[in-house]
């Protein structure tokens, strides 16, 4: 009910809306509209009430709840349905529990992660409220193996979506986002599949917005968009990001085509051009990146100075010097 309110007042939101169309909207007693809005208000809601002329919504709190998603949020399906909590172990986690009997393109954010996950089991710090912690369900009607392409699609969308709120992001193929040299977002892509079909893939993104201090063990490689010199609300990142993923996802999943995707990958790149350092299997390679091919598959020239294709997924990526 406090969303639904919240939603009205949103809707109205340079007016005042008085408890009585509140309440014959929603069917329910004025007392209980005005209860509901003092609870509202306790959320940190910044609400002007004046007798008989109603309730005014001056600003939300920054909170990334259904309603304040949901506002005037330009997407077909991509977060038509979200689900929020203050705290959950990992959004990953309970998006893979509700998958199946959730719609496509239903989203989970929680203000706390208290076991976010990297991948191959690494931890992911979310810390509370100064993160974007996201899980996107989708329900694509593809092979399983074509949904790692979707990892760089996401990258490809948080890059897209911060540039347009004029932040300084690149892409280090294939899912880390940089500013400043320092790793802002990771993303975790995990499927629940058959042999020949997906059942659902789970597209988790952590970002970190507001965070000055770091847990030692990570300090030298992570940064927060306001570290960085940026003041843009997570609230903004997180639509544009879903406005971005929705366009690219598209394209992919119904017409099979990857170019503007792997034109931005390109475009907003980290690393082609220069010399890295590839990591698997504890064996360290110093190469140069030349190329993303069309297949999204990273082009290198190796220490025998050939050509060689990688495949994301296969290595970890080093700069000369420094994180990158
Ligand atoms: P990754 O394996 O590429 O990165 C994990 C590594 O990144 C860690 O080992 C650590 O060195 C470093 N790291 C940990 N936390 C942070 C941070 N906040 N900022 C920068 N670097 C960090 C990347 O995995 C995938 C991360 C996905 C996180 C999202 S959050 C929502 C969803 N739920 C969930 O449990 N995971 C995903």
């Amino acid at each position: 009910m406090r969303s639904e309110i919240i939603k009205i007042l949103l809707e109205n939101k340079d007016e005042f809306v008085s408890g009585e169309y509140i309440s014959e909207k929603l069917g329910i007693t004025r007392s209980a509209v005005s209860k509901h809005i003092k609870n509202i208000k306790n959320q940190g809601y910044d609400i002007e009430s004046i007798t008989r002329k109603g309730h005014k919504i001056i600003e939300c709190p920054d909170l990334l709840s259904e309603s304040i998603v949901k506002h005037d949020l330009n997407t077909k399906f991509i977060g038509k349905e979200v689900i929020h909590f203050d705290t959950t172990e990992s959004t990953n986690d309970y998006a893979k529990k509700v998958a199946v009997e959730s719609i496509d393109g239903t989203i989970v954010v929680s203000e706390d992660q208290t076991k976010g996950r990297g991948r191959r089991g690494r931890q992911w710090h979310s810390i509370k409220g100064e993160g974007i912690w996201l899980s996107i369900i989708l329900k694509p009607d593809i092979y399983p193996h074509k949904a790692p392409f979707i990892t760089q699609i996401a990258g490809a969308s948080i890059v897209k979506a911060l540039k347009k709120l004029k932040i300084d992001a690149s892409i280090k193929w294939p899912n880390d986002i940089i500013v400043n040299n320092k790793k802002i977002s990771g993303i975790l892509t995990e499927l629940g599949a058959e042999i020949d079909r997906v059942n659902y893939i789970v597209l988790g993104i952590g970002i970190n917005v507001k965070t000055v201090d770091f847990p030692e063990d990570i300090k030298s490689i992570a940064t927060s968009i306001f570290k960085e010199g940026y003041n843009v609300k997570r609230i903004d990142i997180l639509k544009n990001i879903l406005e971005e993923f929705e366009v690219l996802y598209l394209d992919y999943i119904q017409k099979n085509d990857k170019s503007s995707c792997i034109k931005i990958c390109k475009e907003n790149s980290a690393i082609l051009g220069k010399n890295i350092y590839i990591i698997n299997n504890d064996k360290k390679r110093k190469v140069k990146c030349i190329d993303i091919n069309e297949a999204g598959n990273l082009v290198i020239i190796n220490e025998d100075n050939d050509i060689e294709e990688l495949i994301a997924g296969e290595v970890s990526i080093r700069g000369e010097r420094d994180y990158i």
